[in-house]
């Protein structure tokens, strides 16, 4: 490979990834998960700037939902949509984001979220994407994910009151 570094790998990876289907992007997140899992260790309390109780109270939301509405809300999350989860989600830290996505892929795990199924058939540069975050150091794989998950949900001091939902 040619001397890139890695911010132009990640602006690459990600406007693959960021072209990808919704669904696709979360199979893309369930990829990575399953990769990673086993080497993501929740940090030491105080050692980084995720916010555990944030995140599980908003996880604990999702999960208490049906199967069918927590799909719904991952999706939602995924196309920006301006919903009340997507505006609390938008208010996370990006640590916070990515340890609520965590939670989720654990609840998956677990049996309390809506599982991945066995036959779904993602687009091929799902795989493609996969094949350049796993040559990455763990390290790079956290940053990357951060930009992924980051513009997810809504900034709720970003987007204007609609007047159609309240929110
Ligand atoms: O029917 O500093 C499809 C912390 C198809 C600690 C579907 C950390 C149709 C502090 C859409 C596929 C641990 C936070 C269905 C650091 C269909 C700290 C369903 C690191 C049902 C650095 C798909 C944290 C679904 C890290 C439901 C590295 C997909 C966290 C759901 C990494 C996918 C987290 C989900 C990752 C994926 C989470 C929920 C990679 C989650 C991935």
């Amino acid at each position: 490979m040619t001397a890139m570094n890695t911010d132009t790998l990640h602006t690459e990876i990600l406007s693959l990834v960021r072209g990808l289907s919704t669904d696709d992007q979360l199979a893309l997140l369930w990829l990575i998960y399953k990769e990673m899992g086993s080497s993501v260790t929740p940090a030491a309390p105080g050692a980084s700037t995720a916010s555990p109780a944030v995140a599980e109270g908003l996880f604990g939301q999702v999960q208490q939902m049906s199967q069918d509405q927590q799909l719904q809300i991952q999706r939602d999350l995924v196309k920006q949509k301006n919903t009340q989860i997507g505006r609390e989600y938008g208010a996370l830290s990006p640590t916070t984001k990515l340890l609520f996505w965590y939670l989720l892929a654990q609840g998956m795990d677990a049996g309390s979220i809506i599982p991945y199924p066995e036959d779904y058939q993602p687009d091929p540069d799902v795989a493609k994407a996969m094949a350049q975050i796993t040559k990455f150091s763990f390290s790079e794989q956290i940053h990357l994910l951060r930009q992924i998950v980051g513009p997810m949900g809504v900034d709720p001091s970003a987007v204007a009151h609609d007047i159609n939902t309240g929110l």
